[in-house]
């Protein structure tokens, strides 16, 4: 399929400056060039508008920003809504991930039994009661879920977008007490850094790939660059130690590609301001290589 890059260059869903800047960064490490490479037909779509935190009030303490972020995300669910309807794949590069809203949000419109991939060392199951924080990049998974704020819920018009059952995250350690709480009440598959020690990340995805196409009709993989170690991805804002390999997260990537079930993509989180050298964004162009097919052999 002919590929659709969508930059996000939003940073008002969480407090750390720099994330904005994700998707330039991403591109500076020459992203379209890759996927060229590999026979795909890329156009890129350049990035979306989104206007700077200095330039709009943060409104509700436990919902920062939270018109603008619907306002944002409305006009990339249009966006990734077209790119679908044209028969291409929606690539978007973030960004925080509140994107993630407006993203699902396009594709589950075309695709209804929508499965979902979200790789993260946090669960993004907040909602404004819950959130220690505020900030509406960890709640996203949530609102996908249609829980939380209904402004939120309801972009594109309809709710839920995907549903726990077809949900999986994989490489989260650290979960605030309401996501647990959510966690079990609605059954969704985890994967924490504890069953990726104990069992391998081949089998973790064995199991990964069969919830979330089970009853599906594709699945969306939404990857927060902070899901990986530090090491290899410095330039993220809510870097947690302990977290998946560089080649652990190749091998996820390369199993996702084999089972051909992806819908869409993003790669999000990546702050070139607290990076090195770009290196996080290299990263997420190398992963995204071997979502899209890229062999040593
Ligand atoms: C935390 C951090 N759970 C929050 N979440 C992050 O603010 O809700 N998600 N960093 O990627
Ligand atoms: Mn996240
Ligand atoms: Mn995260
Ligand atoms: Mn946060």
């Amino acid at each position: 399929k002919p590929i659709s890059i969508i930059g996000m260059p939003l940073d008002l869903g969480q407090g750390r400056r720099g994330v904005d800047m994700g998707p330039s960064a991403i591109r500076y490490a020459l992203a379209q060039q890759m996927l060229i490479d590999l026979g795909y037909e890329v156009e890129d779509l350049g990035d979306l508008h989104v206007p700077s935190p200095e330039s709009i009030k943060i409104g509700d303490p436990h919902l920062k920003y939270l018109d603008a972020i619907r306002h944002v995300n409305e006009e990339l669910a249009n966006t990734v809504s077209e790119v679908v309807t044209k028969g291409r794949f929606p690539l978007v590069f973030g960004g925080d991930h509140s994107m993630a809203i407006g993203t699902v949000a396009g594709v589950a419109k075309h695709y209804r039994r929508l499965g979902l991939i979200w790789f993260d060392a946090h669960g993004d199951l907040n909602t404004g009661e819950t959130s220690p924080s505020g900030n509406i990049h960890g709640m996203s998974l949530a609102i996908s879920l249609g829980l939380g704020h209904s402004d939120l819920v309801q972009i594109g018009g309809f709710a839920p977008k995907v549903l726990p059952e077809h949900t999986v995250i994989i490489g989260a350690r650290e979960l605030d007490l309401g996501e647990r709480q959510l966690i079990r009440e609605l059954g969704i598959k985890v994967f924490t850094m504890h069953e990726i020690d104990r069992i391998g990340m081949a089998k973790v995805m064995e199991e990964a790939i069969t919830i979330a196409s089970n009853g599906t009709d594709g699945v969306h993989l939404s990857l927060d660059l902070d899901g990986l170690d530090p090491n290899d991805c410095p330039g993220v804002g809510t870097p947690v130690p302990g977290g998946m390999t560089y080649r652990e997260s190749h091998l996820a990537m390369e199993m996702l590609a084999e089972s051909k079930i992806l819908t869409s993509a993003e790669f999000v989180e990546v702050n070139p301001i607290l990076d090195r050298e770009n290196h996080t964004a290299q990263v997420a162009v190398a992963l995204m290589g071997s979502v899209f097919g890229k062999k040593v052999l």
